[in-house]
């Protein structure tokens, strides 16, 4: 019986520190100004870069929501620069959260993406 009692109190041990853990890397999550003083601008495609991301970390789209959107697309979705898929934001601050591995941005007006408003981001 304390035997027992002994594994569950480690196992609660364990799942407690996996919980801080999991805490401070979500408290220690990047924020990112996408395309610094420039924003979310044609010519973005190079502002990745030699930039380490990760899952997580924030991006922040700032952009004149007249001009530009930002749809967050599939591999495909980027390619073809279709956003009818994707999910767009349109409100010129956007803060989008990066999912693991690869991360697709492209803009929702016509002809942007293809003049070269597009983005790939890969989180590690
Ligand atoms: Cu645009």
């Amino acid at each position: 019986m304390a035997q027992a009692i002994g594994n569950v109190s480690i196992i609660t041990l364990i799942l407690f520190v996996l919980c801080i853990l999991n805490h401070y890397k979500i408290a220690s999550a990047a924020v990112y100004a996408v395309g610094d003083a420039q924003g979310w601008s044609f010519g973005i495609q190079s502002w990745p870069i030699g930039k380490q991301f990760h899952t997580g970390d924030i991006l922040v789209f700032t952009y004149p929501n007249t001009r530009h959107s930002v749809v967050v697309v599939d591999e495909n979705g980027f390619r073809t620069c279709n956003s009818t898929k994707g999910q767009e934001f349109t409100s010129g601050n956007d803060q989008i959260k990066l999912q693991k591995e690869q991360n697709y941005f492209i803009c929702g007006k016509p002809g942007h993406c293809a003049g070269g408003m597009k983005m790939t981001i890969s989180a590690a």
